[in-house]
């Protein structure tokens, strides 16, 4: 019987399952090149990981590998229902949280690798963490899209460590209750951008759609809705998406570097945000909290026909 040891932790909702023993050995190397090993010959680990029975669609798990600079704490490799993450801001934040609980790492200041570059952050010691992220832009302003079933919608395509098509439409109901329709909407949304050949920057694909409205909370600025690449939504305000928005807001003169910008998800819960610019790139910063929801030892028995999990 195979057994793999998890922290999980939800940050503003949003679980992260973070395995610290049992996890495939991916040879170190540059975090790209380990997440590729990662896909090519321990796939089934991470559906084992993250999908039903023992996970959910919803499930972002991290997996700490070698790091590539030697002042970084660990490589960390994001994956979810469907595939692998270039980063994730929540995710970032549950696994220093789970480091913490561990006594792993105290209050203070630690790097990460990850595919997508070195992402910084300061932890609390307890449950607040900010991140800087690596650089975001905005690829494409006001790009028009024809929405099959729903018309025309106006967008931006921007980096904040995934790929995003971010649509302002505070029309929208940002309340649970209306999450079908806005899942309905940010599907077709998605399907519409390619079947249009709409991507970002050397062809990547646009795997996060975000929708964003008013503020439930009047000291807030905005709610949002975002939609993961496997097709679960955010339960929290997404960091890379929030990092993505910095971006558009900042090229749009809607804020300036050191403003903090405070982002709502659709439970409510709150990332604060806010851009430096360093050597002409846009850094933005993310905090938010998470907690420690339990610590397990998953068991992988080979008898089990579902031993790998349940691929959707
Ligand atoms: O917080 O960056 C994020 C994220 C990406 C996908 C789910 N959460």
């Amino acid at each position: 019987m195979r057994e793999i040891q998890v922290i999980d932790t939800h940050t503003g909702g949003e679980p992260t399952r973070v395995i610290i023993a049992g996890g495939p050995q991916l040879g170190g190397g540059p975090l790209e090149a380990q997440r590729k090993v990662f896909a090519a010959n321990f796939d089934d680990v991470r559906s084992a990981v993250v999908n039903e029975p023992r996970g959910s669609d919803v499930m972002v798990a991290a997996l700490l590998t070698e790091p590539v600079d030697s002042t970084s704490i660990a490589g960390v490799i994001f994956f979810n229902n469907i595939g692998y993450l270039g980063m994730c801001g929540h995710g970032t934040i549950g696994v220093a949280v789970a480091l913490g609980s561990l006594g792993r790492i105290q209050a203070g200041k630690y790097k990460i690798d990850t595919p997508v570059g070195g992402v910084e952050f300061d932890y609390d010691g307890k449950n607040r963490v900010r991140l800087e992220n690596v650089p975001a832009y905005r690829y494409a302003a006001g790009i028009k899209l024809n929405v099959p079933g729903i018309g025309d919608v106006t967008g931006d395509v921007a980096w904040g460590g995934n790929w995003f098509f971010l649509v302002d439409w505070p029309e929208e109901n940002y309340s649970l209750a209306n999450v079908p329709a806005l899942m309905d909407v940010c599907r077709r949304i998605r399907m519409a951008l390619g079947k249009a050949g709409i991507t970002g920057h050397q062809h990547a694909e646009i795997d996060h759609v975000e929708l964003f409205g008013r503020p439930f909370n009047a000291a807030n600025n905005s709610r949002n809705f975002v939609l993961c690449p496997g097709y679960a939504y955010d339960r929290s305000p997404c960091g890379t998406g929030t990092s993505a928005k910095l971006a558009c807001l900042l090229a749009d003169g809607k804020i300036q570097p050191g403003e903090i910008w405070r982002q709502e998800s659709i439970l409510g819960s709150l990332f604060e945000g806010s851009v430096t610019v360093r050597d002409g790139r846009i850094i933005p910063s993310i905090s938010g909290t998470a907690y420690v929801t339990g610590k397990a030892t998953l068991l992988l028995d080979p008898a089990d026909p579902f031993v790998m999990g349940i691929r959707t």
